[in-house]
């Protein structure tokens, strides 16, 4: 319940855990009915977690063990609206829980969660992911002094890739992944226009 999932997260940013075995990157969205956008479905587009499972990320839902891998994300659904409390306590203790970069992906008209999570986050750098086009005001809507940086609509994959690249900035390793998919790409560019013109 929401009481114990507050009350987890305040004791995760009070502990001393390795930074080796706290998740790198936080995916929070609105609500369950965001996940085929946020994660990416079968019938559509790819989303954040094929992007990430594709660069070498794992998913830690287990806090008590020590993941695989060396990059992790973690995913939470947070409502703005329904549990503010909960999205204060995420956005409050993400950088001490050793989280690098928020993506936050909101839909309908009032997407506040990545607004208001940038602003509580701060300075900790937000990406923010309208769910649908009608949310894409409200996600880049803020004020000066405030900052957001945002994806177009249903373009978490893309947010995914520029998490990536801010760790990449202190990881040689994602720099290598990020440009062999860059190289992989090309590829399949070369793919699309060699048929075309065949
Ligand atoms: C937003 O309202 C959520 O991010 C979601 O996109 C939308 C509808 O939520 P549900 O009513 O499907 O839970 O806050």
């Amino acid at each position: 319940n929401l009481d114990a999932l507050i009350d987890r997260l305040e004791r995760q940013a009070e502990s001393d855990r390795p930074n080796a075995e706290t998740p790198d990157i936080g995916i929070i969205m609105g609500s369950d009915s965001d996940l085929d956008v946020m994660a990416g479905s079968e019938e559509g587009r790819p989303g954040a977690y094929d992007c990430l499972t594709e660069l070498g990320f794992e998913e830690q839902t287990d806090y008590e063990s020590p993941p695989d891998s060396e990059f992790t994300f973690e995913t939470y659904v947070v409502s703005a609206h329904r549990t503010p409390e909960l999205m204060y306590t995420y956005a409050e203790t993400a950088a001490e829980r050793g989280i690098d970069v928020i993506i936050a992906g909101a839909g309908g008209k009032s997407a506040d969660l990545p607004n208001m999570t940038a602003s509580i986050a701060y300075p900790l750098p937000v990406i923010g992911v309208p769910v649908q086009e009608k949310s894409l005001q409200s996600v880049i809507g803020m004020p000066q002094g405030a900052p957001i940086v945002a994806v177009d609509a249903g373009k978490s994959f893309n947010a995914a890739l520029s998490a990536t690249q801010i760790l990449a900035r202190e990881h040689a390793e994602l720099r290598e992944r990020l440009e062999t998919y860059h190289e992989e790409l090309k590829d399949g560019v070369g793919t699309v226009s060699t048929e075309l013109h065949d």
